[in-house]
């Protein structure tokens, strides 16, 4: 059976990273969605990069949890019947071990050279002008996906979409899109596993309210009896 699980920062939220919208809003009193663009990038670089500096090294303070052990589970049980996509920027999927993640709004690890375009794996600060291990320019900036920037693969997750027989949303609140739009690409059953209603759970076939902990591994043992 092909699965496709999306996930939101409300599958990280229990691992101690706050989401986007639960966390007051605010980081150092901005606006995450003030920052998260290009026009900020290009008016404030250091406000920007401190932002994703920040978060980058709050990486190493915090563990997946057993909603990212579950859909590790799910994978051994799934091999390439399971896609992960998530929207998180956080490397929790992988750190639990899922070897199938595609990262639709980029990677907090990965730093992205505007002069050569090169990536590179990356842990430390990009605040202070590192040089580009390729092009040596001093033009790295993070490899995340901003708003009214284009989401890395969408013709592989239409794809992914398009085939599955079952998409499973987790940990987000359906506001963002083309991600928010994934339930209507789905060809398959549809389920929701959420903290809340998300504002398109009614899009949903079934749609389930409850912790991230709680409802992943649950469902995944329901699905693997
Ligand atoms: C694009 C990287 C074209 C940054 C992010 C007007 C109308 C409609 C759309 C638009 C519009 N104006 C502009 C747009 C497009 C725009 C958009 O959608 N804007 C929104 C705000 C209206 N989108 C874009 O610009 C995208 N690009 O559209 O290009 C295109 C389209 C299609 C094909 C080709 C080209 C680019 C968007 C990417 C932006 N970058 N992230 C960063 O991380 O710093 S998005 C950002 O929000 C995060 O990645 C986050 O993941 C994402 C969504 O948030 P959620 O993950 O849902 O997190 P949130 O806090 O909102 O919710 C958490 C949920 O978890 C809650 O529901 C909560 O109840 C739940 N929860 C909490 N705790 C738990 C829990 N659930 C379970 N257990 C728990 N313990």
């Amino acid at each position: 059976m092909k699965v496709v699980v999306l996930t939101g920062a409300g599958i990280s939220a229990e691992s101690g990273l706050t989401t986007f919208r639960d966390s007051g809003g605010l980081w150092e009193g901005v606006d995450p969605m003030q920052v998260a663009t290009p026009e900020a990038y290009a008016a404030d670089p250091g406000l920007v990069q401190r932002f994703y500096d920040d978060r980058r090294a709050a990486l190493s303070r915090v563990q997946p949890n057993a909603a990212h052990h579950a859909l590790v589970r799910l994978e051994h049980a799934l091999g390439d019947d399971l896609l992960v996509v998530t929207q998180n920027v956080d490397d929790l999927h992988e750190r639990a071990g899922s070897q199938r993640v595609h990262h639709i709004h980029g990677r907090l690890r990965s730093a992205w050279c505007t002069t050569c375009d090169a990536r590179h794996e990356w842990d430390g600060p990009l605040a202070d002008g590192p040089p580009c291990p390729r092009c040596g320019s001093a033009t790295l900036r993070p490899d995340i996906v901003w708003f009214g920037e284009i989401p890395y693969g969408m013709d592989r997750v239409e794809q992914a979409l398009w085939e599955c027989e079952l998409f499973v949303s987790v940990g987000t609140s359906g506001l963002v899109y083309p991600a928010a739009a994934f339930v209507h690409w789905a060809r398959g059953a549809t389920l929701e596993l959420n903290l809340e209603p998300s504002a398109g759970a009614t899009d949903f076939a079934e749609s389930r309210q409850g912790p991230a902990t709680r409802l992943v591994p649950a469902w995944v043992e329901e699905l693997l009896a």
